[in-house]
């Protein structure tokens, strides 16, 4: 499996564009993590706080906030930070903002009682990875460990151990008072600019332009095929296939061979 989401680099702007994505537990405080950055960050670098909530202050769908940064080797990194719904019923929303992200901000309830909860969630987000061909153990990933001032919290070194996290950027945070909020986007950047020195951002973007031109070039032959095929000789190979008369590969093979 590779593990290697593609960040996007609009050289004409020199614009870095990094989608990071808040995943973890309900109420653990990914969407307290963007309201302490909104409110603390001057405006002329930040965009408004896009929030879905619903009327008892849950993630709905997403938060998201943009973010631009200093300087990384003349490219302007734009931070496109995202949260997800904790709340188990919201599964799928989750998946779809996972697609595409540059890295993982794992938000932990650092709470005892809270420890199995995490571990879930944490499976959960390695079982969206796997879909999407993605290795949670090589996947870009920090981890918050929130809600330290509880007096029931574990250590970030604790609760880094139990979800099976050694070697893993770990910080300790209380997002309600924005301890260990901007560190984490400061080591998150500090990454981002070891990327850009090794030239692995090159080899990202490179990647990332050759899945997206193989995806054109799908599009354009099966174009350019489906106007060379007559729409009766369409409609009956579909007939047939729903007659269970062939197999879908079979009706495909005959409309490709009769195109030719
Ligand atoms: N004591 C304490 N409370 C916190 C901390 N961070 C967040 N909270 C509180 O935890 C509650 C949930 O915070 P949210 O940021 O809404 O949690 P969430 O992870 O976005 O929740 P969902 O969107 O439902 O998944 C709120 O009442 C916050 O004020 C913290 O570090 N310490
Ligand atoms: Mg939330």
């Amino acid at each position: 499996m590779k593990a290697v989401p593609e960040m996007f680099i609009n050289r004409k702007l020199a614009e870095l564009n990094l989608k990071v994505v808040y995943w973890g537990p309900a109420l653990s405080g990914k969407t307290t993590n963007l309201e302490y950055v909104h409110e603390h960050i001057a405006p002329q670098l930040r965009s408004e706080l896009v929030s879905l909530k619903t009327r008892e202050d849950r993630t709905l769908f997403f938060d998201f906030l943009q973010l631009e940064t200093s300087l990384v080797k003349g490219l302007k990194p734009k931070f496109n930070l995202y949260t997800v719904p904790g709340q188990v019923v919201y599964a799928a929303s989750r998946k779809l903002i996972l697609e595409g992200a540059d890295g993982v901000v794992f938000v932990a309830d650092s709470q005892a009682e809270r420890l199995q909860e995490n571990v879930d969630n944490l499976a959960g987000l390695a079982a969206s990875l796997t879909r999407m061909g993605l290795d949670l153990s090589d996947y870009p990933l920090v981890l918050q460990c929130n809600k330290q001032d509880l007096p029931n919290a574990l250590s970030p070194e604790v609760l880094r151990e139990r979800l099976g996290q050694d070697g893993v950027l770990c910080l300790g945070s209380v997002a309600t008072e924005g301890t260990g909020v901007i560190e984490l986007l400061a080591e998150i950047e500090r990454h981002c600019q070891c990327l850009n020195e090794t030239g692995e951002l090159q080899r990202r973007q490179r990647a990332r332009l050759k899945s997206e031109l193989d995806l054109l070039l799908r599009e354009t032959l099966v174009s350019r095929w489906r106007s060379q095929v007559s729409e009766s000789r369409y409609e009956t190979a579909l007939e047939s296939l729903v007659r269970r008369e062939i197999s879908p590969w079979r009706a495909a093979e005959i409309l490709v061979d009769h195109s030719s």
